[in-house]
């Protein structure tokens, strides 16, 4: 699948990729922002002038923000959610929020779709991803899987054999590139890089960390066990500058440095 190829290229130019997610007004709500970041386009527009590899959006916010990222960086399009206003018993399901057309007619490289395996409703999800699957392949987009586990039985989410378990699956199922928690330690990634066999993998930002340079650690951490980039969000557009933040991880990213030294420059 050559437009697949051609894609995923343009989102992992030298290999590896630093991915800006912010979907969050979906799927957190405003509670996330401040007054000045609740308007997505002027945070949008300094991580894509900080020269971030791609953005992770709905197809809507891609609308509204499109003079913040049209032609100057890669767009991948989340096209499940869920909101936080559902019941708790609903929390584990993703629903289907946008199309694969949707995604390319918005001149998208890739489309997102979240899997919480283990989940009650591990079956709908897979049944959705499958047909995201179908659409994506014959469109030439690479799907991009958040391989999440979370579910009744699953008692530490970070837990290395528990997130290795859904990498393995999210593989079996043809994602082509996953976003996965950090399981906390360069050695147990490693294993969870193993068991992607071959297929990229992104680590999840998630909750922002007190110190910003213990979020920076964990991008070395999981770059040096063979990861190919980061997916990140709230530990940057809720940092005090954004900008400085993206460049900071960019630079471990695509320069190999530490995060000793990406925090200092
Ligand atoms: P973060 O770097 O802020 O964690 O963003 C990654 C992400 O997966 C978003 O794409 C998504 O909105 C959010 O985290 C999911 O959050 P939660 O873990 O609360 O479901």
């Amino acid at each position: 699948n050559i437009g697949k190829t051609v894609r995923l290229t343009r989102i992992l130019r030298d290999g590896r990729a630093v991915v800006f997610a912010f979907d969050h007004g979906f799927e957190h709500g405003p509670g996330d922002f401040t007054s000045e970041t609740i308007d997505p386009r002027g945070v949008l527009k300094k991580i894509v002038d900080a020269g971030v590899d791609a953005v992770m959006l709905t197809a809507g916010l891609a609308h509204v923000t499109r003079d913040s990222w049209l032609g100057r960086t890669s767009l991948i399009v989340k096209i499940t959610g869920k909101t936080n206003l559902r019941p708790e018993d609903q929390k584990l399901l993703q629903s289907i929020i946008g199309t694969v057309e949707e995604a390319v007619s918005l001149g998208a490289d890739a489309v997102a779709a979240t899997v919480y395996w283990g989940s009650q409703y591990e079956d709908a999800m897979l049944s959705q991803w499958v047909s995201i699957k179908e659409e994506a392949e014959r469109y030439g987009y690479p799907c991009l899987q958040l391989a999440y586990p979370r579910g009744p039985s699953i008692k530490n989410m970070y837990d290395v054999e528990v997130v290795k378990y859904g990498v393995r699956a999210a593989i079996e199922v043809g994602a082509d590139l996953i976003k996965t928690y950090y399981t906390g330690s360069r050695e147990t990634f490693r294993e969870v890089v193993k068991a992607a066999s071959g297929v990229p993998v992104l680590m999840s930002g998630g909750a922002p960390r007190k110190n910003f340079i213990d979020f920076l650690k964990d991008v070395e951490d999981v770059m040096k066990a063979g990861a190919q980039g980061v997916v990140v969000g709230r530990n940057v557009f809720m940092h005090e500058n954004p900008a400085l933040a993206i460049k900071a991880v960019m630079k471990i990213v695509h320069e190999g440095l530490t995060a000793e030294e990406a925090y200092k420059t």
